[in-house]
């Protein structure tokens, strides 16, 4: 892999690079509108996200974690950590009060330095974090292929100007779904360990990934040991969403925090919820805001589409 250099920060930036910023700020806008109005004429409920609480996403285990710092400070007496997703707000959430929501989550994730280098990671992300009840991994991928299919659409009818002046018009396809779908293990068994790169580059279409071992709230056959969860590769690009069908039964969740060393003191209340059958079976995903910018845009580093890049290994002092 070609190391990439970081982004700039605002200050540092030529007037050139000021006007290709202001275009991929003009994409971003018009993406964060385009996505919230689908969701939302979809029936989704808009919640506001939450920074700091005592559960969050153990992101562990998980074949691509690299977090280096896990921010936890006590607050009223309380320990409570940043965001690393909020998956456990959402399935309660979408157990109870919102069948059907989504939220534009901030998400702090301390990847090691030489991640700053691939160009697809950064330390302070944003996803599109949605959760429906009653809902399967099919709902989600139509959901979604309907989404992004719908943005591309719009996007090159109304953003011309900006996607040409950062030379992304004619390169960006239209897309069409279903987008394909595949078996992690059957990749594993063709491509070995660089699967993922190489899928990305051999797709013209995005691709689902499905079946892919990793944290308790993503579902798992215990009978056939497949996992009912997906990941969403875009072409020449990577994964820019990952999600699935959630476990709900108690048994189940506390077997795997077990068999994962999960603290179960940090997840009560989902482990309490779960015993009482309060906790519903729902499906969901989220949807990395700077990487689907990233790739509608075609920035060597995803932190360019952030007005203050948050790179692995560089601290800026906004
Ligand atoms: N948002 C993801 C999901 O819905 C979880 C994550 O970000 N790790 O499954």
């Amino acid at each position: 892999m070609t190391p990439i250099n970081p982004p700039k920060s605002l200050d540092q930036l030529t007037a050139q690079e000021i006007e290709r910023k202001a275009n991929i700020g003009k994409i971003v806008t018009y993406t964060l509108g385009n996505l919230t109005s689908t969701y939302v004429n979809e029936g989704f409920q808009w919640l506001l996200p939450v920074v700091l609480s005592q559960s969050t996403d153990p992101l562990w285990p998980d074949p691509n974690a690299s977090i280096e710092t896990r921010i936890e400070v006590d607050i009223y007496g309380k320990p409570v950590r940043t965001m690393s997703s909020m998956i456990v707000h959402k399935l309660i959430a979408a157990s109870t009060v919102y069948p059907k929501l989504f939220i534009l989550s901030p998400n702090v994730r301390i990847e090691k330095s030489e991640r700053g280098k691939t160009g697809k990671h950064i330390y302070e992300f944003t996803q599109l974090d949605f959760e429906i009840q009653n809902a399967t991994s099919k709902d989600v991928f139509l959901l979604v292929e309907t989404a992004l299919c719908t943005l591309i659409k719009a996007l090159k009818k109304d953003m011309k100007e900006a996607l040409s002046a950062i030379g992304r018009f004619d390169a960006l396809p239209t897309l069409e779904g279903p987008f394909k779908i595949f078996d992690r293990e059957d990749l594993e068994a063709k491509y070995g360990e660089t699967w993922e790169a190489d899928v990305a580059s051999e797709i013209t279409q995005p691709a689902w990934i499905t079946n892919l071992p990793r944290e308790f709230y993503d579902f798992e056959d215990f009978s056939t040991g497949k996992w009912d969860n997906y990941d969403l590769i875009m072409p020449q690009f990577g994964e820019v969403l990952s999600g699935s069908k959630r476990e709900y039964d108690y048994a189940k969740v506390i077997k795997k925090m077990e068999q994962h060393g999960v603290r179960k003191e940090n997840y009560s209340l989902i482990i309490q919820m779960a015993k009482e059958g309060r906790l519903k079976p729902t499906a969901g995903a989220g949807i990395g805001i700077e990487r689907i910018v990233g790739y509608i845009t075609g920035v060597r580093h995803i932190a360019e589409c952030q007005p203050f890049p948050r790179v692995p290994g560089i601290v800026h002092e906004l």
